[in-house]
């Protein structure tokens, strides 16, 4: 039986993408790299070292040394974090406080699992910091998604296997990484899988329903 919910962040409980992005076309813009909202798609739940390099890669004849990728990563969250202040309870997505307040009566644990460095913070923003037992800081992590790894400790940290929580993502990454945990998964959003497929899909988060998804994964066993 479910006794834990596992959330990722970004595209899940709220929608920082677009600050993501706009903070990211300013560095690029900087470097005389241009990137769009479309090209962006490739850096949701990846890590901000791991975005930096997919931008430079844009640009081959541009050599940086550790330090000036250091301080562009610090520029990039300077400004994103100038984005992020704006961030209010309005900006939690449609479906999530319904489905928090049903996890919460239920008797479920609930953990965050991003990447994000920021995740407190934004949490904070949200009105959500009590929300969680706990948020899984990436800074303690060996591997990123898509190893299950944040996945694995997010269910330790509420106690639990990870075949009795579900994993909630937006990204594919965070798919792979969950059903490689061994953790049931809810596919929020992403038109076409590969190797590894969810247990649920939906096309946005104002479609989840705890009781529903209950009742599909029993089904499925
Ligand atoms: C989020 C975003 C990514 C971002 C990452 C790191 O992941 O989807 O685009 O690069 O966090 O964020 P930060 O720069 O704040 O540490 P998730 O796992 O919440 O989807
Ligand atoms: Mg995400």
């Amino acid at each position: 039986t479910i006794k834990g919910l596992v959330f990722d962040l970004d595209g899940v409980i709220t929608d920082t993408a677009e600050r993501h992005f706009l903070a990211w076309q300013r560095i690029a813009d900087g470097l005389g790299i241009s990137i769009d909202r479309e090209w962006n798609e490739r850096l949701k739940g990846i890590s901000r070292t791991e975005s930096l390099e997919l931008i430079l890669a844009e640009a081959p004849t541009l050599i940086l040394d550790a330090a000036g990728k250091t301080q562009l990563l610090d520029e990039k969250n300077a400004h994103y974090l100038e984005l992020i202040a704006e961030i209010t309870a309005a900006d939690i997505l449609p479906g999530i406080p319904e489905l928090l307040e049903a996890a919460k009566e239920g008797g479920c644990r609930m953990a965050i699992a991003s990447a994000s460095k920021n995740a407190p913070i934004i949490l904070a923003r949200l009105g959500l910091s009590d929300t969680f037992d706990s948020v899984i800081d990436p800074d303690a992590l060996t591997h990123n998604k898509p190893h299950p790894e944040i996945f694995e400790k997010a269910a330790q940290a509420l106690g639990l296997r990870a075949d009795e929580c579900i994993g909630f993502e937006d990204s594919l990454a965070g798919i792979e990484g969950i059903k490689r945990a061994g953790m049931p998964a809810v596919a929020i959003g992403i038109p076409t899988f590969g190797q590894w497929i969810p247990d649920i899909e939906v096309d946005a988060t104002r479609e989840l329903d705890l009781k529903k998804i209950f009742s599909q994964l029993a089904m499925k066993e």
